[in-house]
């Protein structure tokens, strides 16, 4: 008999307000609350399908055996919400780049989900669908929505309470998210080990979480009201608050390079000449995001493109939520 094949797709996102750390590793709950922007054009495709043993593949290969464990360790976390038989055949295709702070994590982790309802019929409300894809990857739960979204972390420690919630934004706004890719080879400590790290060493971890809820509403307002540079002002606030936490652990963590520090000053350049119309964001990686008003981009990508420092860059607007779809990849 043939078992039946559910595939979902949804896209990466990119955190304005970061999260970084968890008040609780077994459940995957985040120690402070974030939000962000889903994006157009960032995508990956899940298909499972029952099977005896667990498989996974990533664009056609077979997945790294610590990416396995990491998918066999969420199937078994997931188990003890939904009853199921946890064993399947899962295939993913991405343009994401694996591990470059792109996000990949997200993506994946929100279409499994969605596949994994869709085939069990599990009938999830896209909020129980964003606490089952944290269970993952606790930026996945934001991907399940479209445009922007944010998640509670903070010391709510029960699985159903933290869960991501969508935001509507002012239609003024217009945002886009400028990516310029720097360097997209994986990175040489995972996001999940710095985050252990920051939180176990860093001095500056504590004040980061104290203030962040200070953060999440100052940016939930300006995305509501329509307040770019308000937004912005506490996008890059809260991006360099979470890398002092990385900079300050022991061992330090440093995931710039050179030509992130140059696209972060052609930023400043950028405003002192030309107003609030750039703010950049960074995440694990060395890629440049710059958050802008669709007005402003092709002038800040005319910049960007100038400066020789970026390999590509993508101008992204905001996306569609995960969803399932019907090209299967088994
Ligand atoms: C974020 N990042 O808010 C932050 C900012 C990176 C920097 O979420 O351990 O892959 O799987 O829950 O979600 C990347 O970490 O970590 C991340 P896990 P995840 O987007």
């Amino acid at each position: 008999m043939q078992s039946s094949v559910s595939s979902a797709k949804a896209n990466a996102n990119i955190a304005l307000i970061k999260y970084w750390g968890k008040a609780c590793p077994k459940l995957n709950i985040p120690a402070v609350s974030s939000l962000s922007m889903t994006l157009d054009g960032l995508s990956t495709t899940v298909s499972i399908k029952k099977s005896e043993k667990l498989t996974v593949a990533i664009n056609g290969s077979l997945a790294p055996d610590p990416v396995k464990e990491r998918v066999f360790r969420f199937l078994e976390s997931a188990h003890k919400h939904y009853a199921f038989d946890n064993s399947f055949t899962i295939n993913s295709k991405s343009s994401i780049p694996f591990a470059a702070g792109l996000a990949s994590s997200a993506a994946f982790y929100a279409a499994l989900a969605c596949a994994l309802n869709h085939h069990e019929g599990w009938n999830l409300s896209q909020k129980e669908l964003s606490t089952l894809a944290r269970l993952g990857s606790a930026s996945a739960a934001r991907s399940i929505y479209a445009g922007f979204s944010g998640l509670y972390g903070t010391k709510l420690r029960s699985h159903e309470q933290s869960f991501a919630f969508p935001i509507h934004a002012h239609p003024d706004l217009d945002l886009c998210m400028i990516v310029a890719i720097v360097d997209t080879e994986p990175k040489a400590i995972s996001s999940r080990q710095a985050m252990v790290i920051s939180q176990s060493t860093s001095p500056f971890f504590t004040p980061f979480v104290k203030h962040q809820e200070k953060d999440f509403s100052k940016a939930l307002a300006a995305i509501r009201q329509g307040s770019f540079s308000e937004l912005g002002a506490v996008m890059e606030h809260s991006t360099l608050k979470m890398f002092a936490t990385m900079w300050t652990a022991q061992p330090a963590i440093n995931y710039w390079q050179q030509q992130s520090l140059g696209l972060i000053n052609l930023i400043y350049r950028i405003r002192q000449e030309f107003g609030p119309i750039a703010y950049f964001t960074m995440d694990a990686g060395p890629q440049v995001k710059v958050l802008c008003q669709a007005h402003s981009a092709p002038l800040i990508e005319e910049k960007i493109n100038n400066s020789g420092l970026t390999q590509k860059i993508v101008t992204m607007k905001p996306g569609a939520g995960s969803t399932i779809i019907d090209e299967h990849l088994l």
